[in-house]
């Protein structure tokens, strides 16, 4: 009986630790650029976070911000940031400037 006891308590402290995991965020993060427009426009993430970026359009665009620079994404490109530091991290495309979006680190 004491065996199963143990067995639990190691089970439900690696659920946890999964949990806490997923919560923090370690994974990455997408943004599709589709219809002329990032979506989402607003994307939360963890500090830590990638996050990606994939023209899902048939035009090129670019997801350029004060940091980095996809350069020319061409149609099915992806391209990959990560974000060490909170903050709020505006970007737009170079092709269409009325594209924008914005990455906040929390
Ligand atoms: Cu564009």
């Amino acid at each position: 009986m004491k065996k199963i006891a143990l067995l639990t308590v190691v089970l439900v402290a690696l659920l946890v630790s999964l949990a806490a995991g997923i919560a923090q965020g370690d994974g990455s993060r997408k943004v599709d650029i589709v219809n002329f427009a990032f979506k989402p426009g607003t994307l939360t993430v963890a500090k830590g976070t990638k996050v990606e970026f994939e023209n899902e359009s048939g035009t090129p665009h670019t997801a350029t911000g004060a940091s980095f620079d996809s350069k020319r994404l061409g149609p099915g490109k992806e391209f990959a940031v990560r974000f060490n530091q909170k903050g709020t991290f505006r970007y737009h495309c170079k092709i269409h400037p009325e594209m924008k979006g914005k990455i906040v680190v929390q």
